[in-house]
């Protein structure tokens, strides 16, 4: 039996997760915010294989413990009620979804508002791969590793004016192409609202991939957002139309539910959402609970963005 070294198997052989981590260019790739963090060689591998827990201090909030949650869970337990209130109806509601052509509207209180194709769209920046910590507000959670854009990348190119103070994000609405459209479970479409700082904040990143690939459906190909120190539902799918406005944006889960959501959705072990304690968290693929960390492990790098609000008030 021929057995090669990993790096000689075509990625085409692999699975995507196998796939992901067998790249050469890892760390070329991973680019500068790995480098420049206390991320070591040595734990890259340790979390490539997925067994020895990650040092402290690594990038992107991971924290010891933490592997990335496999490729099944990330593509097959998903939220994305467009394609079904389900966990595993994404998966397969979303299968004859074709994101392409695709595209972005950024508008609003801009200099620079354009339509653009999604490849026009991505193509100036940097294509980066960062692992983020997941927390969903119906205490789950995973670690998933993105691939994308920073927001304010996109954002600066757009030049928000002064008056500019909030970022509103809004789904495809397309019933026909989007099944779950057609129940009145919320309000479509689907919509998000972040403050500029936040939209600007370094960590928050638009993806388009996810495991080195383009997004799956169930994911919100082809565009989504991950903003990892808040709930879940704070990271909207399948973008068509980004807006800079002066007044806070509404948000869908707020708009259904208003005692149970708020605008912030910052991620806080000592606020319980009314029907629940938000002080743990069950890991997607793995048995124990863990401790829900306050900013979901940001704190370091966001929590100053908050400094002097009520927590309690604005969850
Ligand atoms: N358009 C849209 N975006 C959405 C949702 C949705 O139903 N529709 N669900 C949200 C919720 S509640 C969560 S937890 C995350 C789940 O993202 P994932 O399936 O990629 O893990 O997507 C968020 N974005
Ligand atoms: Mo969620």
């Amino acid at each position: 039996m021929l057995i090669r070294p990993a790096a000689d198997i075509r990625s085409s052989e692999l699975t995507p997760e196998a796939a992901y981590w067998n790249r050469r260019d890892w760390l070329a790739a991973a680019g500068g915010a790995f480098a420049a963090s206390a991320l070591v060689p040595g734990s890259l591998r340790a979390l490539a294989q997925g067994g020895s827990p990650v040092a402290q201090g690594t990038p992107y909030g991971l924290q010891p413990g933490d592997k990335p949650t496999p490729w099944e869970d990330v593509t097959g337990y998903n939220n994305f009620y467009e394609f079904g209130t389900g966990k595993e109806d994404p998966a397969e509601l979303a299968k004859g979804f074709n994101p392409k052509p695709w595209t972005v509207k950024v508008d609003g209180l801009v200099k620079k508002a354009a339509d653009y194709q999604l490849e026009d769209f991505i193509k100036p920046s940097k294509l980066e791969d960062r692992i983020y910590r997941h927390r969903c507000v119906e205490a789950w959670s995973m670690v998933i590793p993105w691939r994308g854009i920073p927001l304010a990348d996109v954002l600066k190119r757009a030049e928000p004016t002064s008056q500019a103070k909030f970022v509103e994000f809004t789904t495809l609405f397309d019933p026909r192409r989007m099944p779950g459209q057609a129940l009145r479970v919320l309000d479509w479409p689907y919509v998000e609202g972040l403050r500029l700082d936040e939209a600007m904040h370094p960590l928050t990143l638009l993806a388009t991939g996810v495991y080195g690939r383009d997004l799956p459906n169930q994911n919100g190909a082809p565009l989504r957002l991950h903003v990892p120190w808040k709930y879940g539902f704070k990271s909207i799918k399948s973008i068509v139309h980004i807006r800079l406005v002066d007044k806070q944006p509404r948000n869908s889960w707020q708009l259904s539910s208003p005692n149970e959501y708020g605008f912030y959705s910052n991620v806080n072990p000592e606020v319980d959402h009314p029907r629940w304690s938000q002080a743990s968290e069950r890991r997607i693929g793995e048995f124990a609970r863990r401790k829900t960390l306050m900013f979901n492990g940001y704190a370091d790098q966001v929590a100053s963005m908050y400094s002097g609000m009520d927590l309690r008030k604005n969850y």
